[in-house]
């Protein structure tokens, strides 16, 4: 990165102009689509940290949102291009949601990418879904895995009530749950009854590597 940390600043700032021409000239530059997303990530965690300290109100957060769309609908055919490990044969389907009461999806979306692009067959279920849709996906499609996103504390108990159902289903034994999102940690795992975290779309591709049979 030519200029570390101006990216960041700048989607931080919410200087779209900027920051596309920032964007504009990493990708010139060859910079990988991954640097630069992670890159408006740490941005995006500090316009968090504003709406936190009342310095931004929610129509700061909803824009902050709408330009990193608009970053990704940018990015999303080089994350495609990038080198990927391929999914080990057998395993096949995983099925991705954001919990019940949670609408985050930016997140989410690039989990459901890299998987597609790592050569799993996704079901995107979209946001705000109940345990019973991530149940009933899971039996159509015999799914190995489920990855969800939380971004707020007081949607974590969805973790729960998602890894409850799925036991009750009688399926909880067929599925790996791994866990994201800004609300989740390995201790949030833990509490919740689901198997792993991981911090990025990376780190879902290799949690669902290594749960592949
Ligand atoms: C943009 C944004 C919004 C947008 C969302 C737009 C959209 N379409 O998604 C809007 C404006 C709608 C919004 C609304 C709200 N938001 Co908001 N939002 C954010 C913000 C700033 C950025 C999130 C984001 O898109 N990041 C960019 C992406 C690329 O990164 P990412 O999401 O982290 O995803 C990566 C990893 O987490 C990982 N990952 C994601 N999912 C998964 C899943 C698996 C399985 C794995 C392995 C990995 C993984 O991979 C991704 C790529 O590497 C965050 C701040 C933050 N620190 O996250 C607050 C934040 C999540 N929001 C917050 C809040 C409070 C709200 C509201 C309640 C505000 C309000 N008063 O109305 C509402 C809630 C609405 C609801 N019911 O869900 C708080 C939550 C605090 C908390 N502890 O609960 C945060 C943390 C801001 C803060 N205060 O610090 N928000």
């Amino acid at each position: 990165m030519a200029n570390p940390g101006a990216i960041a600043k700048a989607m931080s700032a919410l200087r779209e102009d900027q920051l596309n021409d920032l964007i504009k000239k990493a990708i010139k530059a060859k910079v990988p689509a991954d640097e630069i997303v992670a890159e408006c990530r740490a941005g995006l965690g500090e316009v968090g940290e504003r709406f936190n300290k009342g310095e931004y109100f929610i129509s700061e957060l909803m824009f902050a949102g709408e330009i990193m769309k608009d970053v990704m609908a940018t990015l999303t055919p080089l994350l495609k291009k990038g080198p990927k490990p391929k999914a080990k044969a057998g395993a096949k389907h995983i099925v991705v949601a954001t919990v019940r009461g949670d609408i985050h999806d930016i997140g989410k979306d690039i989990v459901v990418l890299m998987l597609r692009g790592a050569g799993y067959d996704v079901t995107d279920l979209g946001v705000d879904v109940k345990p019973e849709g991530i149940v009933d996906a899971v039996r159509k499609s015999k799914a190995f895995m489920v990855g969800l996103s939380v971004f707020l504390t007081t949607c974590c108990k969805a973790l729960q009530d998602t890894a409850d159902a799925l036991k009750k289903a009688g399926l909880r034994d067929q599925v790996n749950i791994m866990i994201g999102g800004a609300a989740a940690s390995d201790m949030v795992a833990q509490r919740t009854g689901c198997d792993s975290y991981g911090a990025t779309a990376v780190d879902a591709v290799t949690l669902a590597h290594a749960a592949a049979k």
